[in-house]
């Protein structure tokens, strides 16, 4: 099996501290944005950073990097001391501990499901430029001056990606061209593409508008045909109904499936066959960051603390990691090196929550405030209503002008679900955080009926949801879990997603 060249583009290449020129602070500034995507193999990386850095310098998202940036070197210096008391001993048993796990997860592994993610190529760019021919060829991008929602490939040879704010990008290529998001659009595309995916999976998994897993088990069995024809068929007929590209990835599992879907982006497949061996050859080299579910933070620390830079890594250093990481980040991560994702298809869980939430330009005024509190009670009231969903408890999600994101919750003795309701509760969540100047406001309501977990016990990700005192103010925050650090609330909360999936755990109780 050919192996995909792993390097160019590993969003890894994390450069800091003593490692970086003190003339050249930008090459220490990384931001969401500056990480490579599919399409930008060539792109200057070191004239992107010094742009980011030089426009971003003093704003506010700079300053709230930067006091990200301080927690994330608290954490890694906490880790490296927490590691530093390691007797060879205990690593030694460790070791033997994280054996045993990776014993336990070898059982596991399942190679009798042949999965296949699939990911449109630029996705709202393309809709576009499907809708207006003369964009073709033209750097665009799809958002305003203020955010990209994504770019097409021609622009992510300057540099240009989504989430990267207009203005920025605008430097970057100065003839980049912006087209205002149109969603109603990506829906109706989106609809048509599930209908191909329909076919080869009725219970295909969608992920976002433009993405999905499909089990293509069956149709390889049934129709006789490899995994490597499905999936060239399958974009064959994307293309041929809606003139969209797409990009595939095939393995025996979702969490390969989807590193190898962007492995030939655009309009290309990549295939990892149902053999361990082949499993593993891939993941060997595989920076860890291509993992979903580990992200920025995971990854600094992972490399920073341990030294580990690719999927495995994490088993040669399992001692180390059973040592510093929570038991279930432990399994999370001897997964990872050993390439074993979710294989059989989730159950679908009922809903736990329906939220709704609004980006704008800063917002300081009350009327104004509250204006956008009603908005969104009035979004959120009418999919209560489609679900015919009520729910016991109110959370309130605010990020503000600094970028501090908080959330506030309540729960009350009855079930509510009218916007009047809504409203009346959620504002005195909104009047006890006056005076505040917002970027960012949220709504959720969870509990719903026929929901008593709540009555006994939280999840590490309710925890953090609503507002805990530990919790909010800050997106990832260090939880000392017995003798084991656990590296953030998002990435435990990912791990446990991912182990649910995997249909290991039903619940995880925190201890208070
Ligand atoms: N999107 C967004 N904001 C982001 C990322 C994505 O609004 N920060 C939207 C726009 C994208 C769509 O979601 O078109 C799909 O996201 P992808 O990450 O799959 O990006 P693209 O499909 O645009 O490009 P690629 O070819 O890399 O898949
Ligand atoms: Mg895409």
């Amino acid at each position: 099996m050919p192996q995909p060249d792993h390097s160019p583009r590993s969003e890894g290449e994390v450069v800091r501290g003593g490692s970086t020129d003190p003339n050249q602070p930008w090459q220490a500034y990384h931001t969401v944005f500056t990480n490579a995507k599919a399409g930008m193999d060539g792109v200057d990386k070191e004239k992107v950073q010094r742009v980011v850095y030089e426009m971003s310098k003093g704003s506010k998202y700079f300053e709230n990097e930067k006091r990200r940036e301080a927690l994330v070197m608290q954490k890694i210096q906490h880790m490296k001391s927490q590691s530093a008391l390691l007797t060879d001993s205990d690593v030694k048993n460790h070791e033997k501990a994280a054996d045993i796990k990776i014993k336990n997860l070898e059982t596991q592994r399942d190679l009798s499901r042949i999965w296949m993610h699939v990911d449109l190529d630029a996705f709202y760019a393309a809709v576009e430029t499907l809708e207006n021919p003369t964009l073709a060829g033209k750097p665009m991008a799809v958002g305003g001056m203020s955010m990209i929602c994504t770019a097409n490939y021609e622009a992510r040879k300057f540099g240009v990606r989504a989430a990267m704010p207009g203005f920025i990008a605008c430097r970057l290529c100065p003839d980049l061209i912006f087209v205002s998001p149109n969603f109603e659009k990506y829906t109706s595309y989106s609809e048509k593409v599930r209908q191909v995916f329909h076919d080869y999976d009725p219970n295909f998994l969608a992920r976002s508008l433009d993405e999905a897993y499909l089990d293509i088990t069956d149709q390889c069995l049934s129709r006789n045909m490899s995994s490597e024809e499905v999936a060239e068929e399958l974009r064959r007929r994307v293309y041929d109904l809606t003139g969209l590209t797409c990009s595939a990835g095939v393995a025996p599992n979702r969490m390969i499936a989807k590193v190898c879907s962007d492995v030939n982006k655009p309009n290309g497949q990549f295939i990892v066959p149902n053999d361990r061996a082949a499993v593993m050859a891939f993941v060997s080299s595989l920076p860890i960051r291509k993992i979903g579910g580990i992200g920025k933070v995971t990854e600094r620390i992972l490399k920073e603390v341990l030294s580990v830079s690719v999927c495995e890594d994490l088993i040669d250093k399992r001692g180390l990691i059973s040592a510093l990481f929570s038991s279930i980040s432990t399994d999370f991560f001897l997964s990872v090196g050993l390439g074993i994702g979710g294989s059989t298809t989730p159950v679908e869980e009922p809903r736990k929550s329906l939220s709704c939430e609004r980006t704008f330009s800063e917002i300081s005024h009350e009327d104004g405030l509250f204006a956008k509190l009603e908005e969104l009670a009035d979004n959120l009231a009418r999919e209560l209503e489609s679900e015919e969903l009520q729910g016991r408890t109110i959370t309130l999600k605010l990020k503000t002008a600094t970028f501090e994101v908080r959330t506030r919750s309540l729960t009350l003795p009855f079930l509510v679900c009218r916007k009047e309701d809504l409203l009346i509760h959620a504002s005195k969540l909104l009047k006890a955080e006056l005076p505040l100047s917002l970027r960012l406001m949220g709504l959720r309501v969870s509990h719903f009926q026929g929901d008593s977990s709540f009555l006994n016990q939280r999840t590490l990700a309710e925890y953090f949801s609503v507002g805990n005192s530990a919790g909010s103010g800050s997106s990832e925050i260090s939880l000392a879990s017995g003798s084991s650090v656990v590296p953030s609330f998002t990435a435990e909360i990912k791990a446990q997603n991912y182990l649910r999936r995997m249909g290991k755990i039903l619940t995880v109780q925190i201890q208070r």
